[in-house]
């Protein structure tokens, strides 16, 4: 990876991808690509080039990768879950249309390219327990759908043009530093903001609830590190199933209190969430990514418990 265009920069993992991106590769080397509204600011802002790059105008997107010789694209542009359901076609266009786009570009100018898929290409006629990473791919949501469609597109520019496309299916991230918007997993990430500030934390998934989870530095170590892989040992690349920790709201909630033992929470479900995260794997088998790219997270619940809150206190001044 010489120079470095990050699409969604200023999303819950572009924030922290272009920063991590720019200390390893250099400043100057990887832009921050953003839509209008959407302008990065403070560090992300100063530290390196930043350029529009809508991921729904190609040509807008050509530009930027000619004009800073770019030979890799992050690709984060997406609707996540929840809100996805409420805007369909729009999570289609951005996410299918937005990714052809990215797809003829790298073609064209011979970049390669990482677009992530999710937990969430999986659907309740799945296994949930160690999902493989060859199994059926059922989606009961559009985020789903196109995130199935991600991988096979993905896939097909690898097969018939040689773009070089790699993809991980990540699955909740967790993080301080930007949230999430419109996902099933936010709530452990919610979770965290509540028992910092010292409220109550209504929790919209009933107890039992298991979804894999990740703490961004891991799920950007991953990102990287597959982008860096040896080709050759790569059997599958659209995309690997990436697993770190699987727990229930009870687990994260018990964990946070171990830390904050006042902190309380209660349960109203939200049928919604409910219904697509009863959909999702309880936890997924990511042998094939420990196999072909060596891939293997820092952190359990424990760790990131200690991390989130000891960051999150010094966020809101607790
Ligand atoms: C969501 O909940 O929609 C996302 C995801 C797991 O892909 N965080």
């Amino acid at each position: 990876m010489k120079n470095i265009l990050v699409i969604g920069a200023t999303g819950q993992i572009g924030s922290e991808l272009t920063m991590e991106l720019r200390s390893r590769y250099g400043d100057s080397h990887v832009v921050a690509g953003y839509i209008r509204g959407a302008e990065p600011k403070g560090v992300l802002k100063d530290s390196g080039p930043a350029a529009i790059a809508d991921v729904t105008d190609g040509d807008a997107i050509a530009e930027v990768v000619k004009k800073y010789d770019i030979d890799t694209i992050y690709n984060l542009a997406a609707l996540l879950s929840v809100v996805a359901e409420s805007m369909p076609r729009l999570a289609w266009k951005i996410g299918v249309g937005g990714l052809w786009n990215v797809l003829e570009v790298a073609r064209e100018h011979h970049c390669a390219a990482f677009t992530p898929s999710s937990i969430g290409s999986f659907g309740l006629s799945t296994p949930h327990v160690m999902t493989p990473q060859d199994t059926i791919q059922r989606p009961g949501t559009i985020y789903g759908v196109s995130k199935v469609t991600t991988e096979l597109l993905s896939d097909y520019y690898f097969n018939k043009y040689g773009v070089d496309t790699r993809s991980v299916r990540f699955p909740g991230i967790i993080s301080y530093v930007t949230p999430p918007g419109g996902g099933t997993t936010d709530y452990a990430v919610d979770i965290y903001y509540y028992a910092v500030r010292g409220e109550k934390f209504v929790c919209p998934l009933q107890p039992g609830t298991l979804m894999d989870m990740i703490y961004m530095p891991d799920a950007l170590h991953a990102a990287i590190m597959l982008m860096e892989a040896d080709a050759s040992k790569l059997l599958h690349r659209n995309a690997f199933n990436l697993a770190s920790m699987s727990f229930a709201p009870e687990t994260i909630y018990e964990e946070i209190k171990k830390h904050i033992p006042q902190f309380e929470m209660e349960y109203q479900i939200d049928p919604l969430k409910q219904h697509i995260a009863d959909s999702w794997p309880d936890c997924m088998d990511d042998s094939c990514a420990r196999l072909e790219w060596g891939w293997q997270p820092k952190y359990d619940l424990a760790a990131m418990t200690t991390d989130m809150l000891e960051k999150l206190k010094l966020k809101l001044n607790k």
